[in-house]
């Protein structure tokens, strides 16, 4: 099978932590790297976490640490859903695994120059870090051979009535790279919130009782326990591994394709994606955008993932 080389642009985050984990197992996945960008927390925690869970997990993979804000607007974090620390629940051993010296940004150039066209990018976080490569170096823009985010939605936003965090937690990253031209594939909350981990899926997993499923467990009750105190909900959407199931088995997953725009108005839909659904404006669609997926053979793909570990 050919393996998929993605780099991982994540800002761990729960959900994060379990895409981490699922990209690092899958044998459709060849994960070169992880870097990180500010987002949930900042960036002194975001890297941090990503590295914690390398270490316990002992996935060997280089992390690289990129931008620690936005590129215009005034910083958030989303402490409410991922705490103080930006992984509150499981708790880690002492940080022995270091990251990598080179800036992300730098990385992503680098490895994308000297590359075939062939390497996927999966950011997971705001756009921070991609935008930011794409401003320095357009030549990489044609060598990304698809870039599969996780962030927006056509529907309701989750972080204001119209936006989701990721992008408005960085909307100008995020209009750089949704006019790249670069091909998006873009799973929002429409189809993200699907993903929700009841407390039977969480028994499930920790039934496989090895080091990845307690951090499953531990991760994902924090989870359901945020997301009912925020949103009401009975449990916890696993938003960020969507993009790594997608690349694993995109026909899991009903998609459509449309053309996306960032609001940069600072009103109020400010960061929101305009996915226009019925092709009003009239533009050649830049993204595809997740529909719906198959719940059961994602959890199982999940399942499969988590017994990979010792
Ligand atoms: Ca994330």
């Amino acid at each position: 099978m050919e393996k998929r080389k993605i780099i991982l642009d994540c800002d761990p985050g729960h959900d994060d932590a379990i895409a981490i984990l699922l990209a690092a197992s899958h044998p459709a996945i060849d994960l070169m790297a992880i870097t990180v960008v500010a987002g949930n927390q900042t960036l002194d925690k975001t890297l941090p976490n990503a590295l914690h869970v390398c270490q316990y997990l002992d996935i060997d993979v280089p992390v690289y640490g990129g931008m620690p804000l936005p590129l215009v607007r005034k910083q958030v974090v989303a402490d409410m859903i991922h705490g103080e620390s930006g992984l509150d629940g499981p708790v880690f051993e002492p940080l022995q695994r270091q990251a990598e010296e080179e800036n992300a940004v730098n990385y992503i150039i680098r490895t994308l120059m000297a590359s075939d066209g062939d390497i996927t990018l999966v950011p997971v976080g705001p756009l921070t870090n991609i935008a930011v490569a794409m401003r320095m170096e357009p030549r990489i823009i044609p060598k990304i051979r698809e870039i599969v985010l996780m962030g927006g939605a056509y529907g309701l936003g989750n972080i204001t009535p119209a936006a989701e965090f990721n992008l408005y937690a960085d909307p100008e990253a995020a209009d750089v790279v949704f006019r790249s031209g670069a091909p998006i594939v873009m799973m929002g909350l429409d189809l993200t919130n699907q993903t929700v981990c009841t407390p039977d899926i969480i028994e499930r997993m920790e039934r496989l009782d090895n080091r990845a499923a307690h951090l499953f467990g531990d991760i994902m009750r924090f989870t359901l326990k945020t997301a009912h105190e925020c949103f009401g909900l009975d449990a916890g959407p696993m938003h960020d591994v969507t993009c790594v199931a997608y690349l694993i088995a995109p026909e899991l997953f009903t998609m459509r394709d449309m053309y996306t725009e960032i609001d940069l108005e600072h009103g109020p839909s400010y960061g929101r994606t305009v996915c226009d659904w019925s092709g009003y404006m009239g533009k050649t669609p830049n993204s595809k955008v997740g529909i719906t997926l198959d719940l059961d053979k994602f959890w199982d793909m999940v399942e499969g993932a988590i017994s990979k570990f010792a």
